[in-house]
């Protein structure tokens, strides 16, 4: 059966400054750059950022490759690194705001539509060393006069914002699973970490709506949204994925979007004496400055169960562990390369608490995708990328996003991660998510054949 979409819904593709530009004329090192020159078996291949896909030299051709694979607007981010020579005052380098002007202008010239995050894991590792990086409220005020600038420069013809990218996994990565740099694992320091990344969302959206040049002009915040299905029908269990939720979603998307954190969370992390420090003044910024859409990540589901050990017999004194266990359930379908669960359902679950917990607010899908290791494997005669099993893992899920529109769910759009494959930090190049294969070494760049299905389905607005 055919499946139609909306008029006007957003067919995209969704990247990162830090993944795709290279390390070309950069101001400054983010903590990736610096953490690929100290430690460079964390990364897959021992591949870095350094040329990642060469889009600061390639743009044109690669804005060219996009619009043949059918995407009607992109996402990618504006790298602090680049955009800001004096990190304390703000002031712009010449050479990004020219590089920044001609990508966009070029989005413009091929009918796409550019959409700008700001934030995407790639905090300056000076701020970190000096500061305490995401630690220190100083830091979030720098952010804030990046945040500024990018708008003062862009807003004239950029009508779409985004603030963080996946703010949680900057707390999970850096604060409690040692997964990006500064690799620290302390509770008390990721729940400050948390709180400071929101303020900053929230401080940078009350600078937009100061200095935007935009009557179009809207800005909202990208959150990886992960359902926690609770691994039986026990207290124990239900609790478990009662509190999980609260502290991977509910953080940002309550503070985001109704402008205050849960009543709940805040309690529990209270009664542990863990809890941010905050002022009243901020808690007022938070409040006042909401998002006007969200924008929402989704891969995998996590599957909740109550903890088996107390972080406390580990010797540190809070996690947030203390309270669930994400755990491997047997015998659902996986995407063995990525080792995420594939579950497609799990999108119109979020539909739905978004549409019925989150006023209905508007929100568009904006990372989805499938990371397979090899793709040359999949190498077809005619040189083209049979990659089906992408094809197959679009369309289950654009089928629960169809289904939750017809039922009322304000979903305006679809981005899969991501158009030309691209640097993923520490597994580097090791899984490929593209419509569009590269070659590392050669720096070619190829059409798979989802690029041209999904050419077909912007077209149409339709599949079957
Ligand atoms: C998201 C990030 C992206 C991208 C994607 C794929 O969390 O926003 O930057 O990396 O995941 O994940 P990975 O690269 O870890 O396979």
């Amino acid at each position: 059966t055919l499946l139609e979409f909306p008029q006007n819904f957003w067919w995209g593709a969704a990247t990162s400054g830090p993944q795709t530009e290279g390390r070309f004329h950069k101001t400054h090192d983010n903590i990736f750059d610096y953490d690929f020159d100290h430690f460079p078996d964390h990364y897959w291949g021992g591949i870095g950022p350094d040329t990642a896909s060469n889009f600061y030299n390639d743009y044109q051709t690669d804005i060219a490759l996009m619009k043949a694979a059918g995407l009607s607007s992109v996402r990618t981010s504006i790298q602090w690194t680049r955009l800001i020579d004096d990190l304390e005052t703000g002031t712009v380098n010449a050479d990004a705001a020219r590089f920044y002007n001609a990508v966009i202008d070029e989005f413009i010239a091929n009918g796409i539509k550019p959409v700008i995050n700001l934030h995407h894991f790639d905090i300056p590792v000076s701020l970190v060393h000096k500061y305490g990086g995401w630690e220190s409220k100083h830091v979030v005020d720098l952010f804030v006069k990046f945040a500024q600038a990018s708008f003062t420069l862009f807003s004239d013809r950029v009508t779409d914002w985004f603030t963080h990218n996946e703010p949680m996994v900057v707390v999970e990565g850096g604060y409690l699973y040692q997964f990006h740099y500064p690799d620290i694992i302390d509770g008390k320091r990721a729940v400050q970490v948390a709180y400071n990344l929101q303020l900053a969302s929230s401080k940078a959206i009350a600078a937009f709506r100061q200095v935007n040049q935009n009557p179009d002009g809207k800005i909202g915040i990208i959150l990886n949204l992960t359902p926690n299905y609770p691994a039986s029908a026990s207290p124990e269990d239900q609790a478990a994925a009662t509190f999980a939720d609260l502290w991977q979603n509910r953080l940002f998307l309550d503070a985001s979007v109704k402008g205050a954190f849960a009543a709940e969370l805040v309690d529990v992390l209270t009664n542990d004496d863990v809890l941010w420090a905050s002022t009243a003044e901020e808690l007022a910024i938070i409040q006042k400055n909401t998002v006007d859409y969200l924008g929402v990540n989704f891969y995998h589901p996590n599957r909740a169960q109550a903890p088996k050990y107390a972080p406390d017999s580990l010797a540190i004194d809070w996690l947030p562990d203390k309270y669930f266990e994400v755990f491997d359930k047997r015998g659902v379908r996986m995407n063995a390369d990525r080792g995420w669960e594939i579950y497609p359902k799990a999108l119109y679950d979020i539909a739905k608490n978004i549409q019925e917990n989150y006023g209905n607010i508007a929100w568009f899908v904006s990372e989805n995708g499938m990371g397979v290791a090899r793709e040359d494997r999949y190498l077809g005669e005619d040189g083209i990328i049979q990659d089906d099993y992408r094809i197959r893992f679009i369309k289950e899920h654009l089928y629960y996003v169809h289904k939750a529109i017809a039922e009322g769910a304000n979903c305006f759009g679809y981005h899969l991660w991501t158009p030309i494959d691209c640097f993923s930090w520490r597994n580097s190049y090791k899984n490929r998510y593209g419509l569009i294969a590269v070659d590392v070494h050669r720096q070619d760049k190829t059409l798979k054949k989802s690029a041209h299905f999904f050419k077909a389905l912007s077209a149409s607005s339709s599949f079957d």
